[in-house]
């Protein structure tokens, strides 16, 4: 009983700055994606090759979560795009408060795209809306077919799946078709992007798809404020 109301009032909170994080990104005509995955499954590979193939086009930022190093925001500041590190210490996942407080350091004027890195968990980021416009699940494929049964809220909770490390599926003996079956299972409308980061399969369609999003929210929101 007891820990239910204050589940319930954590989750009241991270609403009301959730909001708050919305009006602030609308305000200024910013489109912000949430990036979630296991621990390693390639979120920052990702950003990598994304960013490099979209910066010409677009100003975007980057916010990074993770418990501890700046790691994952020095190698996205090495594109020449800026990012900031948010280090939780030992909390799971970003919360909305997390994104607010890194809102008074982190300039988000003048960005058309801002991505949100968060901490590496199957399970606990799903959680917690940020007040972000899209969500992306990276999977890195060699982890198991049946993962998105039996860690179902991720896959539930998000617009798109990226199927990452396809390069290693001949070691792994992992079925593709069998993943993408598990994942339609649990999430029968959501986008889904077998890609390898590092040999480059799927980039092109991945990147595609992740472009023409951005702009359809973009012009949604320019749209709203004539
Ligand atoms: N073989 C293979 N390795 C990959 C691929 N993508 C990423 N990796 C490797 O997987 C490891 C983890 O990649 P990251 O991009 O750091 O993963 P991450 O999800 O950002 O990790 P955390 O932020 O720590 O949760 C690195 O050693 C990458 O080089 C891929 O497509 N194929
Ligand atoms: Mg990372």
């Amino acid at each position: 009983m007891h820990k239910i109301s204050l589940e319930t009032d954590i989750m009241d909170a991270n609403e009301e700055f959730a909001r708050e994080n919305r009006d602030h990104f609308k305000a200024h005509n910013v489109a912000v994606v949430n990036f979630m995955s296991a621990p390693g499954a390639g979120k920052t590979s990702l950003l990598e090759k994304t960013i490099a193939r979209m910066k010409d086009d677009l100003r975007i930022g980057v916010i990074e979560g993770d418990l501890m190093t700046t790691l994952d925001a020095d190698r996205i500041t090495a594109l020449g795009v800026p990012a900031y590190q948010i280090t939780t210490g030992s909390v799971c996942h970003l919360d909305a408060r997390m994104i607010h407080n890194s809102l008074h350091n982190f300039d988000i004027e003048g960005l058309d795209l801002l991505i949100i890195e968060n901490v590496g968990n199957l399970v606990c980021p799903a959680e917690f809306n940020l007040g972000e416009d899209l969500r992306v699940m990276v999977f890195s494929t060699v982890e198991g077919a049946e993962k998105p049964k039996k860690y179902p809220v991720m896959f539930h909770e998000t617009d798109a799946v990226v199927l990452n490390k396809i390069d290693l599926i001949p070691y792994s003996g992992v079925s593709l078709e069998e993943l993408e079956r598990n994942v339609r299972e649990v999430n029968p409308e959501v986008d889904i992007f077998p890609v390898s980061c590092t040999r480059g399969d799927g980039l092109d369609e991945w990147t595609q798809w992740f472009t023409e999003r951005i702009s359809a929210l973009r012009g949604k929101a320019e749209a709203a404020s004539v």
